[in-house]
């Protein structure tokens, strides 16, 4: 077995938790390497794209979360065979990492400039990705996004639709999901009681 080593930041969340949740589900061993802010700042130049999350392979260094979440997804059985259902995977996986582009550029602004970003991007694009997210799971079947069976797409949008629900990010109302889009509540929950996520969070606990 290979030697696996995640850098990322030390939350339970963004581009890094479905890969941590994989590696988990897959039974593989790997350091779970969390870093500070400070530390990533101080870290980023040696990093390809001075972007975390970077996953070393047996000392070679890979880039691009989704990327990531496909291998650890294939290894852990969280990804799909067929290759419609593999795109559909894939659609979601692409999806969410453009609202994650969108939402990270607000980190960073304070005061009434953050306020007026925040309640732009709500009415923006964060309307038209919960509507449009929820749509692929309708399309899915209504109970995951590809295959009828957990994936890493459902464990990618399971981690934003908790933290959009959570208030953790000023100026988005935490009943935005739940009004919009109340099919990704249910699937959060869905997603959160799988024994294999609840195994995850038991792990670090
Ligand atoms: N496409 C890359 C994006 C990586 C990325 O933007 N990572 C963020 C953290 S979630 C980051 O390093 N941000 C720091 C910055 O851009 O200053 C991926 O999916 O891994």
């Amino acid at each position: 077995m290979p030697n696996y080593k995640l850098t990322y930041f030390d939350f339970d969340g963004g581009r890094g938790e479905p890969v941590r949740i994989a590696f988990h589900a897959a039974g593989i061993e790997f350091e779970d390497h969390r870093i500070s802010f400070e530390e990533f700042v101080a870290q980023r130049d040696s990093m390809p794209f001075r972007c975390a999350p970077v996953l070393e392979i047996d000392g070679t260094v890979v880039t691009q979360s989704n990327a990531m979440a496909r291998y650890v997804g294939k290894l852990a059985g969280l990804y799909p065979e067929d290759p419609l259902q593999a795109l559909f995977c894939d659609e979601a996986l692409g999806a969410h990492e453009d609202l994650l582009h969108q939402i990270v550029h607000t980190f960073g602004l304070e005061g009434d400039e953050l306020k007026r970003a925040r309640e732009k991007l709500v009415d923006g694009w964060l309307s038209t990705f919960l509507r449009g997210f929820e749509a692929l799971l309708k399309r899915g079947g209504g109970e995951y996004f590809a295959d009828g069976r957990l994936t890493v797409a459902d464990l990618k949008a399971f981690v934003q639709t908790r933290s959009l629900r959570s208030g953790t990010l000023d100026h988005v109302p935490v009943d935005l999901v739940d009004r919009l889009a109340p099919g990704l509540a249910e699937h959060q929950a869905r997603v959160e009681s799988d024994p294999r996520v609840v195994a995850y969070y038991a792990s670090r606990a």
